[in-house]
């Protein structure tokens, strides 16, 4: 049988910490989640955040809930924890005297949004309030250290959380960078993100954490990191993976995404 990820493991081998609990903007036990597939509530369109839309819950992984906006397509899903601040249940936009937007990319005529929002509502699930987990607090300061080991959500690929390490910090914001895929994936976020979660996190929400690539790779944050070059490369040959080796370029957006001074050899 393959051996499972193991943190501790892969810790001890990697000569690496976990990032502290106190870090992260994410509450120290897990959320509940008590949504069902097919229940309705209000979300903030990710494509445009002023605009409150109403939202389908097509799925239901660990402490999140994958969404899609009414009148959208199926290409925009987007994923939310059940104690974000993007989402409510329905009938809060209203109370707070706002309006009910068509998400972006609404497939009718825009004529056609007041009576599609009240064929939408009609009859629908609507998910209970005490569904709704409030959001936690803001961590102090940012106390991510370079090297630090955390899961993280891969941005481009928003249904996986993967192991990640902490590649920079600068100000109140970190640079993730995905163990073993040669960058392709990294990216700056704010300290107190959503998307970064503490060592741990998958196995209390029953998330499937993926297992690290198997690209060694080789930045200078990285060789900064490491501190036995060779025990990377151990570790790569140790967790084959069945996916193709992805080019360090792939996808990345010319001058984002990367600090400066940080380049791939
Ligand atoms: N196998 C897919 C997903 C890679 C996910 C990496 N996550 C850090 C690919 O190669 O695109």
């Amino acid at each position: 049988a393959k051996e499972q990820f193991s943190w501790d493991d892969y810790l001890k081998e990697t000569e690496s910490i976990a990032a502290p609990l106190h870090c992260f903007k994410q509450s120290r036990i897990p959320p509940t989640n008590d949504f069902k597939v097919g229940m309705k509530l209000e979300a903030h369109d990710p494509r445009n955040v002023t605009s409150v839309c109403i939202a389908t819950i097509i799925g239901i992984t660990g402490a999140r809930l994958r969404l899609r906006l009414d009148g959208s397509d199926n290409k925009n899903d987007f994923w939310r924890l059940v104690d974000s601040s993007d989402i409510q249940p329905i009938g809060t936009c209203e109370k707070k005297g706002g309006m009910l937007q068509p998400p972006l990319g609404f497939q009718m005529n825009a004529s056609s949004w007041p009576m599609f929002l009240l064929r939408t509502l009609n009859g629908a699930e609507m998910a209970p309030a005490a569904f709704f987990k409030k959001e936690p607090p803001k961590p102090a300061a940012n106390c991510f250290k370079v090297g630090m080991k955390l899961e993280a959500i891969d941005r481009k690929n928003p249904y996986l959380i993967c192991p990640a390490t902490i590649g920079d910090v600068k100000g109140d914001e970190v640079f993730v960078t995905f163990d073993g895929w040669r960058g392709a994936f990294d990216y700056w976020c704010r300290c107190d993100s959503r998307d970064i979660f503490p060592v741990g996190w998958c196995s209390l929400t029953g998330d499937a954490l993926q297992p690290p690539g198997n690209n060694v790779s080789i930045t200078k944050s990285s060789a900064k990191i490491q501190s036995s070059p060779s025990k990377v490369t151990r570790r790569s040959m140790q967790s084959p993976q069945k996916s193709a080796p992805v080019p360090a370029q792939r996808g990345r957006k010319p001058g984002r995404g990367k600090p400066p001074g940080q380049s791939t050899v």
